[in-house]
């Protein structure tokens, strides 16, 4: 193992002195939803071999068919987290209302994930992921659903963990984002990429569901058809349809994902994306890598929400490409 190979919980103990607050319960709690996804990665990597795929026959609040491995991610961090006395409660996108600890008499933390990410991509081997979001109590030991209803600019760290080619957790607590891929013969994450920071020069990637196109605004449109035909130098466009490894490919060769406000989806008026546990996570991590991130009126982080699973549109990437895409999208 080389002197770089520095494993995760050393890292976090490191990272740990700069949250002055925390005794140790912040290391913990870190730990803990790295176990949760090592257990689903386990699941994730072997979904073909075992009868876990196909639907449950169930439907999530947002009324999209349930995948078994959602289920299984949703209940292996809500197991692993419950047993946590630091954590006061937890919010999902598989859970219509938050899940309150009330005997953690000692909390300090909530956590909001999206279990499984890109879930409808499982049946083909498309990665997917674990999007996490952790937050102060307002109050330590009290815990309320204001707790989750939280500015992003407030998280205390973010992060998801992509099931690729290979298992690689990427996470901020404010301090610069870093990378650890999963060794499996060890069992543990080991530094490989630190201080990540979406490069400037980048590919000029532009990630997007084309073929909303037709259910665009017009600024929306004219803004499409700078990055697909207009821009001096051409882009590339790559979209997988999994948020995680679209946004993990665009962080480390620079670019900008969106998933503007469409019409097609009457029933979410504001897009598909969501606030709490997709973009302000993914926000987070952006901007400490130097991007940013907007809902094409303001930066997502200073989105005060209204509901846990409210849904915005989204514009993530390098900052050069956001501010062109702002200019379009307000018609100036
Ligand atoms: P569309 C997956 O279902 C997901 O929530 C994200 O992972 C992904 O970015 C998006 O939906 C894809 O949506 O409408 O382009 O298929």
């Amino acid at each position: 193992m080389n002197n770089k190979a520095v494993q995760l919980q050393h890292y976090i103990l490191n990272e740990q002195k700069k949250f002055p607050y925390a005794k140790g319960d912040f290391t913990l709690l870190l730990s803990d939803i790295i176990i949760g996804s090592k257990i689903i990665s386990r699941e994730v990597n072997k979904a073909g071999l075992v009868e876990i795929l196909g639907l449950t026959g169930n439907e999530n609040i947002q009324g999209e068919q349930v995948q078994k491995l959602d289920d299984y991610s949703n209940d292996t961090l809500i197991n692993i987290l419950s047993q946590n006395q630091s954590v006061g409660g937890v919010a999902s996108e598989e859970m219509a209302d938050p899940i309150y600890f009330e005997d953690h008499t000692e909390a300090r933390y909530c956590v909001l994930f999206d279990p499984l990410d890109g879930s409808s991509n499982i049946d083909v081997n498309v990665s997917i992921g674990t999007i996490f979001s952790i937050y102060k109590l307002k109050k330590d030991g009290e815990i309320t659903e204001m707790d989750f209803l939280r500015k992003g600019r407030e998280q205390l760290a973010s992060g998801y963990i992509l099931y690729g080619s290979s298992t690689m957790l990427v996470f901020t607590t404010g301090e610069g984002v870093h990378g650890f891929t999963l060794d499996p013969s060890l069992g543990e994450f080991i530094l490989s990429h630190e201080n990540i920071t979406i490069p400037e020069n980048s590919k000029k990637i532009y990630s997007v569901n084309q073929a909303n196109y037709r259910f665009w605004d017009e600024n929306t449109k004219k803004m499409i058809d700078y990055f697909t035909k207009e821009a001096e130098k051409p882009f590339s466009s790559r979209y997988i349809g999994s948020l995680v490894a679209d946004f993990h490919r665009n962080l480390l060769y620079g670019g900008i994902f969106m998933y503007p406000l469409d019409y097609k989806l009457k029933e979410k008026p504001r897009g598909k994306l969501r606030l709490m546990y997709e973009a302000n996570p993914l926000a987070m991590i952006i901007e400490q890598a130097g991007g940013s991130a907007t809902n094409g009126k303001e930066n997502i982080l200073d989105i005060k929400p209204n509901m846990i699973h409210q849904r915005e549109p989204l514009y993530i990437g390098n900052k050069e490409y956001i501010d062109i895409a702002m200019k379009y999208l307000n018609g100036s």
